[in-house]
């Protein structure tokens, strides 16, 4: 198979077996971190990514670059949507087309069109067999892996600090029973590629979440699902620096929506990352896509770390499957049925918020590296808080971890001081008290309680900037 092809997504052959506050931001300042739970108070419930955001979840589009003239396609994104994914602009053949020479023109056009208008950027993507440049399909071995790493840590450091989550390795996996690896001159380099990949990525961008990313893996019960997962989970109990799982979620008649979709969701979940829908689509119309569409979003809410759904395209005539009319919007921009049964899913739809933690190491594990935004649980009582922070132009999330103490907590409150300039506007699984200056965060009634050594999160929205944040924290 050519490395230029476009993947094969089939069906395998076998297998085995409260409305929260509301903020006064306006749509175009509408955040969009993946911990995030913020809503404009006009737009609440009306457009995707304010209904998502009012469940701590973003909702998000993939973007094409050369489409941003399109003012039918911007009006409809800048108004619906609050993550952006570039299409093809920050793959490996767009962003390194000679070796060591970079061009980031139209992917830096996606992302200051995204985040000027306060939506958040997912990275997609930095290793893959397939859209490798010339040269770098005509690479092997030791010369090819330093490639790689060096176009990861490059990639990575340019949105260093503006991409929220990156697909570090995408379709790493063969389709079809066994749960193998794909043959590619990447995974020829060695099987530990993958985990490669992902502490380079963790050294250039350590705020970023790190995912890997994939198709056929959405049917719990498939190899390939199933390979993906002992990897995760090897992962995981190896410190490898890994923070949430991609599901690229393309269905079609050959590859349809598996009543089991939930439980993939939260088994992947439990191995402690985040789980994301990265490219959906579903090939259909009316009624039974809408509530194909449905179901995936009410799944997605189901599962309290799956934070956040992409869709793959805006309109029907932009999708790489355009036949199928498979996305939310017709040709001629006008809302679709599916479109109504998403907006109703995300205003009406059961399920806790998202409880994500921020990237970095596996606590149980010493990581390779320093990760500059966690803290060592303490040796004595008390409690320890460290923040991990998300900025942008307009503003900034903060996700803050307390850990208890060799006494474990009833109670705590983290202090700390904000920036001049800088404004609390929202927060969430905490009481908060102070907008500015000197604030402080206490338990809410469900977190108080930290076992020793354990930790919870919670997490804050503001506007202005916060570069870094000094908590200091308190016991009961
Ligand atoms: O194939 C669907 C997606 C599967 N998962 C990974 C995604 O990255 C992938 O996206 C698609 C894009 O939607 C297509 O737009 O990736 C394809 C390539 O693997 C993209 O197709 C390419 C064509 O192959 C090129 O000929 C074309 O120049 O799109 C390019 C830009 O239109």
């Amino acid at each position: 198979m050519s490395n230029t092809s476009v993947p094969d997504i089939r069906r395998p052959k076998t297998r085995a077996g409260a409305r929260i506050a509301l903020v006064s931001l306006t749509a175009a300042a509408l955040a969009a971190g993946a911990a995030l739970t913020v809503a404009t108070s006009a737009n609440a419930g009306t457009t995707l990514g304010a209904s998502a955001a009012e469940r701590g979840r973003y909702f998000g589009a993939a973007v094409a670059a050369n489409k941003l003239s399109d003012s039918a396609y911007t009006t409809i994104l800048n108004r619906e949507f609050n993550s952006v994914t570039p299409e093809n602009e920050m793959k490996i053949d767009a962003t390194e087309p000679q070796q060591g020479q970079f061009n980031f023109t139209n992917a830096d056009r996606i992302v200051s069109h995204a985040r000027s208008r306060g939506m958040q950027v997912r990275g997609h993507t930095l290793a893959w067999h397939s859209q490798q440049p010339g040269w770098m399909q005509n690479m092997s071995g030791a010369a090819l892996r330093t490639a790689m790493l060096n176009h990861v840590t490059q990639v990575a450091t340019h949105y260093r600090g503006q991409v929220v989550a990156w697909d570090v390795v995408n379709e790493a996996f063969a389709d079809g029973n066994g749960g193998a690896r794909r043959d590619s001159n990447l995974q020829r380099t060695g099987n530990d590629w993958i985990e490669a990949a992902f502490r380079a990525a963790r050294a250039a961008d350590p705020a970023a979440k790190l995912c890997y990313n994939d198709y056929n893996t959405d049917n719990w019960t498939w190899d390939k699902t199933q390979a993906v997962y002992r990897m995760v989970q090897d992962f995981k109990q190896r410190g490898v620096p890994i923070d949430c799982v991609g599901l690229q979620s393309h269905f079609n008649s050959g590859s349809p929506y598996p009543s089991n979709y939930r439980t993939t969701l939260s088994s992947f979940a439990a191995l402690g990352v985040d789980v994301q829908i990265t490219e959906l689509d579903i090939e259909g119309s009316g009624t039974t896509q809408a509530n194909t569409y449905r179901n995936v979003v009410n799944d997605c809410l189901a599962v309290a770390r799956c934070t956040g759904i992409t869709v793959w395209g805006i309109r029907d005539t932009d999708s790489w499957r355009a036949s199928g009319t498979p996305l939310l919007f017709d040709g001629s921009g006008n809302k679709k049925p599916a479109y109504d049964a998403v907006l109703s899913a995300l205003n009406n739809g059961a399920g806790p918020n998202p409880t994500t933690t921020p990237p970095g190491p596996n606590p149980t594990t010493t990581p390779p590296g320093p990760n500059p935004t966690t803290t060592p649980p303490p040796a004595g009582a008390g409690c320890t808080a460290s923040v991990s922070l998300n900025s942008w132009s307009a503003g900034f999330v903060a996700t803050v971890r307390v850990t208890a103490g060799s006494s474990g907590t009833s109670g705590w409150t983290v202090s700390l001081t904000l920036p001049s300039g800088a404004t609390v506007t929202n927060s969430w699984n905490t009481s908060a008290s102070g907008t500015s200056g000197a604030v402080r965060f206490s338990n809410a009634t469900h977190n108080g309680r930290i076992a020793a050594g354990q930790s919870t999160e919670f997490g804050f929205q503001g506007t202005g900037s916060a570069s870094s944040l000094t908590p200091t924290c308190t016991a009961s």
